[in-house]
């Protein structure tokens, strides 16, 4: 399905192009109206080949584009649209409020193509002479640009990781026919996992020689922008939304080595060059080396373990004490075990039909088991969420009851009738103890208030998680990653009610959230309360948030053992009947 608005991506942008070069509007049009039909389709484009044309709105120009697409991967004629638009015009676009008209008009009229000129024009007052150019509208340009300038340097991991891995795919085909595939591997902050990554780091293992070709590869993709440079070992280029990818080239005895070095944190490896020395050796990109003579390169592996110390994973990898406690693992022949994608056996968060997800109880318990789930709660709104359609008491126990009809059908997987109850401002709950009680699982999340001061969320929090009848506390501070700061409670307040109550906290796997956040998970951990990596699914694609969610647990050094959900079936639901006794007395 991803190629479907991949296609419909690019005719948006190609419509964008249309419109800053001045053409009619009717064509404009035309080719927005083919993105959004393909948005919309229920098929995958690629199934219908023959029949394109009979699609409502798409003519047979646009049906040959598509198929062009299919077979090759870009579009020539889009492609060379964009090379008529300078890449600072496009980046214009991002600037919120500021549309294609606007841009248009700061291109042709102002003569702006770049965005610190459009910065410079804006102070100076120059634009006040173009037509529609008010004191308002700069005003309002200038407050946003503000706001971009600030957002647009880092992107979120799941946008940064979507395009590593399309530029990672196009790389690892072979050069050569008959050739075999190149090793590719992205370093930098996103193996590390971080939230937001500033630029891709991308390492290509291979020959100086095949430069050139490289960087033709990288030309050719249909979400390059331009390319920056182009030398013999780094290539650097922006994509049209302007991220910069990094691609080095780097012999194999030094692959480890620089996977190493272009990993990072910049922190970490200061301490581990410092480590190098004080062992009277030198680490760099190129090598572990005594005197002249290399020790280690070929395997990321090898440079720690000359090194007396246990691999430790990229996430850890921030100067927070792992070099200590790699060295403690290596002394006891031992090696860091976070959980992994694997390990996650349940999810206990996601939305239905009843409120504001996209699918039936029957489509969401069927999509969980394909996906290898052995139990799922589903739980949906509780009442005072109206926006998300939120249940009210009679809403619920039908839901309830229509879900556990389900469940008793499903086989192979354990379904809990559930609820995402809000947690109002003052820390109580959004339906009264006795509704709760006929609940197999409760998530309680804040929703709104988020902008309340700290004592105020901590005492929610605080008096969420000391709730009885509360099996995890949701998305726990609300936050959205670069755009909503959430509550600041006093987090080990919240923790230690949790481990009073013997809750579990969150950490919600969706890109946007991340919440808990990494730093806060290794508290939690520390602390021994356990946490549940929750997709919060609202439609099927939610799912495969779950990676972002162990990305995040593994910054936070969690194992297995410390997740809710990586437990077998039949321990979970031992903890859970063990807790329903509990709350009974
Ligand atoms: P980002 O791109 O801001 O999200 O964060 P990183 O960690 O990917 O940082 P980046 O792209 O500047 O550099 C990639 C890695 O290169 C970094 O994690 C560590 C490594 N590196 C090692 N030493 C240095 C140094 O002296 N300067 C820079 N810029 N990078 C270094
Ligand atoms: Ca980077
Ligand atoms: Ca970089
Ligand atoms: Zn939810």
């Amino acid at each position: 399905m991803s190629t479907n608005a991949d296609i419909a991506a690019l005719f948006e942008q190609a419509a964008d192009m249309l419109a800053l070069l001045g053409e009619n509007s009717f064509k404009v049009l035309a080719h927005r109206k083919v993105a959004r039909v393909l948005e919309d389709l229920p098929q995958d484009v690629a199934s219908l080949k023959g029949s394109l044309d009979e699609l409502p709105g798409v003519g047979e120009s646009s049906a040959e584009k598509i198929k062009e697409y299919l077979r090759t991967g870009s579009v020539g004629e889009f492609t060379a649209l964009r090379q008529q638009v300078p890449p600072g015009v496009v980046q214009m676009l991002t600037i919120p409020s500021l549309g294609v008209k606007t841009a248009a008009q700061l291109w042709h009229e102002a003569g702006i193509t770049d965005i610190a000129t459009l910065k410079q024009k804006l102070d100076d007052g120059s634009l006040l002479a173009l037509n529609g150019m008010g004191e308002k509208k700069i005003a309002k340009i200038k407050a946003n640009l503000a706001f971009v300038g600030k957002e647009a340097d880092r992107v979120r991991v799941d946008v940064a990781m979507a395009i590593a891995q399309s530029y990672c795919d196009l790389l690892e085909q072979p050069f050569r026919p008959g050739g075999g595939a190149t090793q590719v591997q992205y370093c930098g902050s996103l193996r590390r996992g971080r939230e937001t990554i500033g630029d891709l780091d991308i390492l290509v293992c291979g020959d100086a020689a095949e430069a050139g070709q490289i960087a033709q590869r990288l030309a050719s993709h249909s979400l390059t922008g331009q390319i920056v440079a182009a030398g013999e070992t780094k290539i650097t280029l922006r994509t049209r939304a302007n991220l910069q990818v990094d691609v080095r080239i780097v012999p194999a005895e030094s692959w480890g080595a620089a996977l190493q070095y272009f990993t990072g944190g910049k922190e970490h490896n200061v301490k581990l060059r410092e480590r190098a020395v004080r062992q009277g050796r030198k680490l760099n990109e190129w090598g572990l080396f005594r005197g002249e003579e290399p020790i280690a390169g070929r395997l990321e592996e090898d440079i720690y373990q000359a090194l007396g110390l246990a691999t430790p994973p990229p996430e850890v990898r921030e100067d927070h004490g792992e070099l200590e406690h790699a060295e403690s693992l290596f002394k006891a022949k031992a090696s860091w075990q976070l959980v992994t994608i694997a390990d996650i056996k349940g999810d206990l968060h996601m939305h239905t039909t009843a409120s504001d997800g996209a699918h039936s109880i029957d489509d969401i318990v069927a999509e969980a088991k394909r996906r290898g789930l052995k139990y799922i709660a589903i739980t949906d709104h509780s009442k005072s969420q109206f926006q998300a359609r939120g249940l009210t008491v009679q809403r619920l126990i039908e839901h309830a009851n229509a879900i556990r009809s389900v469940a008793r059908k499903a086989k192979d997987i354990l379904v809990l009738a559930g609820s995402e109850v809000d947690i109002l401002a003052d820390g109580s709950l959004d339906y009264e103890d006795d509704v709760l009680a006929q609940l197999d699982w409760v998530v309680a999340s804040p929703h709104a208030a988020l902008t309340q001061d700290p004592d105020k969320a901590t005492v929610r929090l605080v008096r969420a998680a000391s709730h009885p009848l509360v099996h995890v506390l949701g998305h726990p501070t609300g936050r959205l990653v670069g755009t909503r700061r959430g509550l600041e409670p006093d987090m080990p307040q919240v923790i230690s009610a949790a481990r009073r109550s013997g809750i579990a906290i969150e950490v919600n796997a969706n890109a946007h959230r991340l919440d808990l956040r990494d730093m806060h998970v290794r508290l939690v951990v520390e602390a021994g309360v356990p946490i549940c990596i929750n997709t919060d699914a609202h439609s099927f694609a939610d799912f495969d948030q779950l990676p972002f969610g162990v990305l995040t647990a593994r910054r936070g050094w969690a194992k297995a053992s410390d997740v809710m959900n990586a437990r077998s079936a039949a321990d979970f639901k031992r903890w859970l009947d063990s807790r329903r006794d509990a709350a009974k007395w």
